[in-house]
């Protein structure tokens, strides 16, 4: 007897399930209509893989097209602001890396005319702007936090960034990593943070530099950013290239 594969997805369960979340959480696309689209048949975990990999690319340029500049994320007064704060991180509160703020340089890459680095003071010489935002981690908690620094438009005019460039990348002094569409990154409420609430930011809340993105998921807001680039090469990120969908827009 001829042992027919049924649609065998086991192996792939997670990267799936991260995977449809965010493709189907619009509640536009079923897992059949991404089959007829695609012409695959879901026959086996590599195919379907492969096609949810696509398809997520294709709703990040999606999203990517609908996102507006315009669209502010809701803001909330400082008696709203969740204490304590939640810490969140790939690994436990004690393993946060530390870092001496008077060394510290951001550095700059890729498409920009003067990639020199910027230390902590010379950031807080530039325009800054405050905030108090809701982050939502995809792991199913929100709080309502404050945090100030320099608009990310701000600094790449200022570093005279490509801003027809696609993406801008970020790399953290643990190893993380994430990108921004450009749309995204010139954002108004899109901010290179120094400070939570009144004060520096903490070790655990991503001393000495953080991305804040009120309009994105937690996953894509860097905290201990040491590196920034500007670049038309996909960047992908720490969660994003385990499956999180990369634009993961709110
Ligand atoms: N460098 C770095 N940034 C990171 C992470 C991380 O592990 N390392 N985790 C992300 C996730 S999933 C979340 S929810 C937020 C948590 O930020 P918080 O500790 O300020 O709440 O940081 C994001 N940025
Ligand atoms: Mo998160």
């Amino acid at each position: 007897m001829v042992k027919r594969k049924a649609i065998d997805i086991t192996d792939h369960r997670r990267e799936l399930g991260s995977l449809q979340r965010r493709l189907f959480l619009r509640g536009t696309l079923s897992l059949g209509a991404v089959s007829m689209l695609s012409g695959c048949n879901l026959q086996n975990g590599d195919s379907v893989d492969r096609v949810l990999w696509a398809m997520s690319r294709w709703n990040d340029r999606v999203q990517a097209w609908l996102f507006s500049q315009e669209k502010l994320a809701p803001t909330y007064t400082e008696a709203q602001i969740t204490r304590p704060f939640p810490f969140n991180a790939f690994y436990p509160e004690d393993s946060v890396p530390e870092i001496d703020g008077a060394d510290y340089k951001l550095e700059v890459s890729g498409l920009v005319d003067n990639r020199r680095s910027w230390s902590l003071s010379e950031l807080r010489r530039l325009p800054q702007v405050s905030q108090i935002t809701r982050h939502i981690c995809i792991e199913g908690w929100s709080a309502v936090g404050q945090w100030a620094g320099v608009p990310l438009g701000t600094f790449l005019k200022t570093i005279g960034a490509d801003l027809t460039a696609r993406y801008v990348g970020f790399r953290c002094a643990d190893r993380y990593y994430t990108s921004l569409d450009m749309a995204t990154a010139l954002h108004p409420q899109t901010i290179l943070a120094l400070d939570f609430g009144k004060d520096p930011l903490p070790e655990k809340y991503g001393y000495p530099l953080k991305l804040r993105v009120p309009t994105k998921l937690g996953f894509k807001n860097p905290k201990h950013i040491g590196a920034l680039f500007v670049t038309n090469d996909y960047p992908g990120g720490y969660w994003e290239d385990q499956g999180y969908n990369w634009f993961s827009g709110l």
